[in-house]
């Protein structure tokens, strides 16, 4: 076996191929191991520092929490500032700002038409809510018939699927707009969220110095024939860590204002009784300029 220098390793690694594999995998995969290596030569990186590192990426990996991670460190919010900058290149008008899926969105939530209760099973937990308004494209026109996929966390700050606590798709539905473009749905107002205490994540962010904290928010996925899916979320106002998001996603033109209705006589339907807090927010979806950003759904599901 030949005696190697760092660079001559890293040739190595970066050459050796039995077929041509991939051209855009091998560059990158190039680029990410020599950054590496150059890291821990110039931090001097011992091997119990480097097997700690891999310990703690393999138990990240078995906590199911490479997602939190990525959000954590910036990178889906520096993806959607790349899809700004490439909108912005392409002169491409811009609808409802995007912001970020989170790696808690579960496909498949039950589907209502128009309007729904989204605490169903939650009742008296939290201050009731109403959010209302319009799917509308970028020329003003209501879309009928889009979807509307939302989804929370429960008043703990949790979300089902991932809280084995809560029942099947708690907290999450889908609902399709009616004819001028409506929706509009009942629930609490959810509070933030923190990661998991005593997780990898939570390892990570202590070494840091770094909180987890997310401020409260509400997740929606909306999509209609024609137009580019969208992904985004609102904000709460008010909360303590509005401008201090762990994920980086807060956006000036999602924080929704709130007001109280005292006349509940328009919203007997969701159950309302008392007076309530609502937010009206209209969502401008972009025109589609291919048939696959027409297409919802989970980033994963996208992922190649
Ligand atoms: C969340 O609720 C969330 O939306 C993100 C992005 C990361 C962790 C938890
Ligand atoms: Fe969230």
């Amino acid at each position: 076996m030949s005696e190697f220098t760092t660079q001559e390793l890293l040739d190595h690694v970066k050459s050796r191929q039995i077929s041509p594999g991939n051209e855009r995998v091998r560059a990158i995969t190039a680029r990410i191991v020599g950054d590496l290596f150059h890291t821990i030569d110039d931090f001097d990186v011992k091997p119990d520092e480097f097997w700690a590192a891999a310990k703690w990426l393999s138990q990240l990996g078995e906590a199911g929490m490479v997602g939190l991670i990525t959000a954590g460190l910036g990178f889906d919010r520096l993806l959607d500032i790349r899809e700004d900058e490439a909108d912005l290149a392409a002169s491409r008008a811009l609808g409802t700002p995007r912001a970020i899926e989170g790696p808690l969105y579960i496909a498949g939530a039950p589907l209502y038409q128009r309007e729904v209760r989204l605490d169903e099973g939650n009742e008296g937990k939290g201050e009731t809510f109403v959010m209302e308004g319009r799917v509308l494209g970028l020329d003003g026109q209501p879309v009928p018939d889009a979807l509307v996929d939302v989804w929370h966390c429960n008043e703990l700050g949790r979300y089902s699927h991932f809280d084995p606590s809560q029942p099947e798709y708690n907290l999450r539905r889908r609902i399709e707009t009616d004819a001028e473009g409506n929706y509009r749905f009942r629930s609490f107002l959810p509070p933030g969220y923190a990661i998991p205490p005593d997780s990898p994540v939570s390892e990570l962010f202590a070494l840091l110095g770094r909180h987890g904290n997310r401020p409260a928010h509400i997740h929606f996925m909306v999509s209609a024939a024609g137009k580019r899916a969208l992904t985004t979320q609102i904000n709460i106002p008010g909360d303590t860590f509005i401008d201090d998001d762990f994920a980086f996603a807060t956006r000036g033109g999602l924080i929704v204002s709130l007001d109280k209705v005292d006349d509940v006589s328009a919203y007997a339907s969701l159950g309302v009784t008392a007076p309530f807090t609502r937010a009206k927010f209209d969502f401008v979806l972009q025109d589609a300029q291919a048939a696959a950003e027409e297409v919802p759904g989970g980033r994963y599901t996208k992922a190649a």
